[in-house]
């Protein structure tokens, strides 16, 4: 992609709406624009990176052999009614009448839905278990929406949702999601922290809070330092097969909200302790019968008798997760982005553009950059190298490469890694250099 083609309406002022780094970062480098109070537009930039994320959400999602669908973000109330949540649910649900006078709602979540496809749809244990999973946005009316992406009112959420016969086997799905949910996050570049939790609205009585650790994160942490050193990724797993012990090993460190952290009985020595905030990315539940039951989502089991189906339902913060990535991954001049969600890989910087010399080696690195299926943005205007310098750190690519007339006339280029030193190289090395 072209710079100069490129729809990224930066700002040189720092936004005074925006309190924290990633909001004012996320502004900045043009990611977003604000529609309304907790509602946003994604600008290329900024849904590159939602794309990234959704996508490695996805993936994982389908490692655990969980179906992605699409529900409607519209839900008729009476489905609601009858779990009971249209009332208990209060002003964070956004009602809406249609014109032939039904109640509707803007869906903050999607249990009720779901339960309702189910019980139309499946009869017996031999079609259990079942994980299905969509990706969609969702409106809750929060007071107070700040934060930018990370407490919106409208936000993109991924939830799944468990059905099986018993507990048992409910313990086993929502085994696969909490391992899944560690290899997704860690994906991103971010250390995920399972932290049992209370659940809620949403009921239940098996839950964890997944969260990464950040200065701005709304709750207080604390945890055993050894956490830093913990990486899902170096787990062989196969999601058939029991999970539990990858569960205990994750939920063995010490790890505490809060409410639950009291230093007098904390089992982590003081030198041992982490003490900070977190962000939440993810949590999952189990829930047992409570919708099944009152929705009357039931399957005839083994000996012909209906039971209700065991169920458990799992979010992940997709459109939060831009912001909480930010968060945990940047310095005073913008963002870095983790290669896995960067909106570009490369960052191709012509020093004077107009040149013959640096037209000619920035378009063959151009090229052999898209040949080699690198995402390049190619600054390509006629700005002052400060300016695209300063542009570039502040979008936070992994690689820039700089093309200059002194370099040209040596047959060289500059390579940075994003927050490293620059390097000269030949300029036929470059793109070795990346791949
Ligand atoms: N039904 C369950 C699981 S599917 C549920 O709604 N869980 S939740 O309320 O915890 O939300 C799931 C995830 O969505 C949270 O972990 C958080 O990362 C994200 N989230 C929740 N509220 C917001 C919000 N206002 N803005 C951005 N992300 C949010």
């Amino acid at each position: 992609m072209r710079r100069s083609k490129f729809f990224m309406p930066t700002l040189k002022e720092i936004p005074a709406e925006a309190q924290i780094p990633s909001h004012r970062l996320m502004l900045r480098a043009g990611m977003v624009r604000q529609t309304a109070a907790g509602i946003y537009s994604w600008l290329p930039m900024g849904y590159r990176v939602l794309k990234k994320i959704e996508q490695i959400v996805r993936e994982e999602m389908d490692a655990t052999g969980a179906q992605e669908i699409l529900m409607p973000t519209i839900q008729p109330a009476e489905l609601w009614r009858e779990s009971g949540r249209y009332d208990d649910y209060g002003k964070e649900m956004l009602r809406i009448t249609d014109r032939h006078g039904r109640d509707m709602l803007y869906g903050p979540t999607n249990e009720e839905q779901i339960t309702d496809i189910f019980r139309k749809t499946v009869r017996s244990y031999r079609d259990l278990p079942k994980l299905l999973y969509h990706i969609q946005w969702k409106f809750r009316d929060e007071v107070r929406p700040r934060f930018g992406v990370m407490r919106g009112r409208e936000f993109l959420m991924k939830d799944s949702y468990s059905f099986d016969l018993d507990y048992e086997s409910a313990r086993r799905s929502y085994n696969k999601m909490f391992v899944s949910y560690l290899r997704t996050f860690a994906r991103m570049g971010l250390t995920p922290i399972p932290m049992a939790a209370d659940s809620g609205a949403i009921g239940g009585d098996m839950s964890h809070e997944f969260i990464i650790l950040a200065d701005t994160g709304e709750s207080a942490v604390y945890c055993d330092k050894a956490w830093f050193n913990t990486d899902p990724l170096s787990l062989d797993i196969d999601f058939d097969a029991d999970l539990q012990s990858i569960v205990d090993r994750w939920t063995e460190l010490y790890a505490a909200a809060d409410e639950k952290h009291d230093p007098a009985t904390c089992p982590v020595d003081a030198d041992q302790l982490y003490t900070g905030r977190g962000i939440e990315v993810g949590h999952i539940f189990n829930f047992g019968t409570k919708y099944s039951k009152s929705m009357g989502a039931t399957v005839s089991n083994s000996e012909g008798q209906e039971v209700p189906v065991e169920m458990g339902s799992y979010g992940i913060g997709v459109s939060r997760l831009v912001g909480a990535i930010i968060e945990a991954s940047h310095d005073a001049v913008g963002i870095i982005w983790p290669p896995s969600v960067a909106p570009f890989q490369v960052g191709l910087i012509n020093l004077r553009a107009g040149d013959a010399g640096c037209d000619a080696v920035c378009q063959q690195l151009y090229d052999g950059l898209a040949a080699a299926n690198i995402e390049t943005l190619y600054d390509d205007r006629d700005e002052r190298a400060g300016v695209k310098f300063a542009e570039m750190d502040l979008i936070g690519l992994p690689w820039q490469i700089a093309v200059g007339p002194r370099g040209v006339k040596a047959g060289t280029v500059e390579i940075k890694q994003r927050g490293g030193e620059r390097e000269e190289v030949p300029a036929e090395s470059a793109l070795a250099r990346l791949t």
